[in-house]
């Protein structure tokens, strides 16, 4: 086994990764950048580092700076946690290159996965469904145009080196196609560094179901059930859960085999996801495939039992998976907020600064996944995650009704939270019954179409 890994990121996952290392005597080195000093990630490792300012681009984000840390400090591998460069096929290169274990899948299907229109191709091989669309980038308005007579409107417009949902234009109709084009177009060069686009037939509201795969060093695959990640808001996911509210036995049952199918197409290793839309009809399509350990990878640990992160170094150290697919059980229901520092009054606007105190809930069933305390202030280079509140009972209406007593138990002064959002959310009846779609938040926030969605 490693003796000793770097954790190439920060904040709470950061934090989870020591956790996990710490549980398997490995020895960890926190990197930090000078505003995150007094990150408990930093306190927790064995070892830290300094690796430049707040900007992530001279730290977090700078593979070279990471790469001199591991050298410096002798690690053996690097995990690369969510965000920042954990979906770097260059990164991951230049770990492999350097002589250092990389926690996650090889850079070539780091690299293939990240091209969604090649991904696409990729699941389809595999007999995945994918949504109907162009079978390959769009080149020019009068191809889009042939497309839009196949598959008819709207048609949505996404660029190929995307993904998470940035960059995507809805077309209407024939008159607004070249515009939406030529636009998108523009936006994929200047957000993604290509233009190049792809077209698929828009699916009105639909719902976010995820699969989470875990694929050894040896062949051998196994996917731990689905998380719904439909409760979100400009992309940004607020609530997930295990398993599907909506979700019919059947149903699972050709979703895992679908998704299992497409990561053994792709050459998957390590942990990776599945993302999948689901239409009114029940209908699902492949979306695209996500190449590291998630946000909300704890919801699928608390009903399945595993450690994700521990199983992501074990394979990474090319041991064979410890279980079949037909020995993972899926055991109750679990459900994660997201506490962001921000304030759903103001927009959702993110609200840096000290948090003054700071009280988490425990009890059985309640897991608290944070890198913050009484006295931490919230630098405002990063994202707005100051902690996941994770329940687990038997079934959902326990699970709501532990949240709910989760939720009045989390006290964080200082700062505004999302937590009283969360309050009004575990009362609302659409969620209560599980019928929401991904429009639900801002349908009751009573704004318009997700705004990513240009019209
Ligand atoms: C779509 C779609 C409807 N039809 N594709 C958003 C995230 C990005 N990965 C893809 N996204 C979407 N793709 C087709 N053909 C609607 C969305 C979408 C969405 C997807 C998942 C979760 C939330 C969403 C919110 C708005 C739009």
């Amino acid at each position: 086994m490693f003796t000793k890994i770097l954790v190439a990121n920060r904040g709470e996952i950061a934090l989870r990764i020591i956790r996990a290392c710490k549980e398997m005597a490995i020895a960890t080195v926190a990197i930090y950048s000078e505003v995150d000093r007094e990150s408990l990630h930093v306190r927790f490792a064995d070892e830290d580092i300094c690796i430049g300012p707040a900007p992530s681009t001279q730290s977090y984000l700078d593979p070279k700076r990471i790469i001199a840390a591991a050298e410096i400090t002798g690690c053996e591998a690097i995990h690369p946690g969510y965000g920042f460069l954990a979906e770097s096929a260059s990164f991951a290169d230049m770990c492999e290159s350097s002589g250092f274990k990389f926690i996650g899948p090889p850079p070539e299907v780091i690299r293939s996965m990240g091209d969604k229109s090649l991904a696409k191709r990729t699941m389809q091989e595999a007999g995945v469904p994918i949504i109907p669309g162009s079978d390959e980038v769009v080149q020019s308005p009068e191809e889009a145009l042939e497309i839009s007579e196949a598959i008819g409107y709207p048609m949505i417009i996404k660029a190929a080196a995307g993904g998470g949902g940035r960059g995507m234009r809805l077309v209407q109709s024939p008159e607004e196609l070249g515009q939406q084009f030529e636009t998108a177009r523009m936006e994929a060069a200047s957000a993604f560094g290509s233009p190049e686009v792809y077209i698929e037939k828009f699916i009105e509201r639909p719902r976010h179901i995820e699969v989470q795969i875990l694929a050894d060093e040896h062949g051998n695959i196994i996917h731990l059930g689905e998380r719904d990640c439909s409760i979100q808001r400009r992309h940004q996911k607020l609530i997930e859960e295990s398993p599907s509210p909506t979700l019919s036995p059947d149903k699972r049952e050709a979703l895992g085999k679908a998704a299992l199918r497409g990561a053994k197409e792709a050459g998957y290793r390590n942990a990776g996801t599945m993302e999948f839309l689901f239409d009114r009809h029940g209908n699902f399509y492949f979306m695209e495939m996500n190449t590291r350990i998630q946000v909300e990878h704890p919801v699928t640990e608390e009903v399945t039992g595993f450690d994700l992160v521990k199983e992501q170094i074990r394979i990474a150290n090319g041991e064979k998976l410890g279980c079949l697919q037909s020995q993972v059980n899926l055991c109750g229901h679990a459900i994660e907020c997201r506490i962001n520092a921000e304030d759903p009054e103001k927009n959702f606007a993110p609200h840096p600064g000290l948090i003054t105190s700071f009280h988490v809930p425990g009890g059985s069933g309640v897991r608290v996944d944070t890198h913050a305390y009484a006295g931490y202030r919230i630098p405002p280079n990063y994202d707005s995650l100051i902690a996941k509140l994770i329940v687990k009972a038997q079934n959902r209406q326990e699970a709501i009704q532990k949240m709910r007593r989760a939720l009045e138990e989390f006290i964080v002064e200082g700062v505004s939270t999302t937590i009283p959002f969360h309050k009004s959310l575990l009362q609302d009846s659409l969620f209560l019954s599980g019928h929401y779609d991904t429009a639900y938040i801002e349908a009751l926030s009573l704004e318009k179409l997700a705004p990513s969605v240009k019209t």
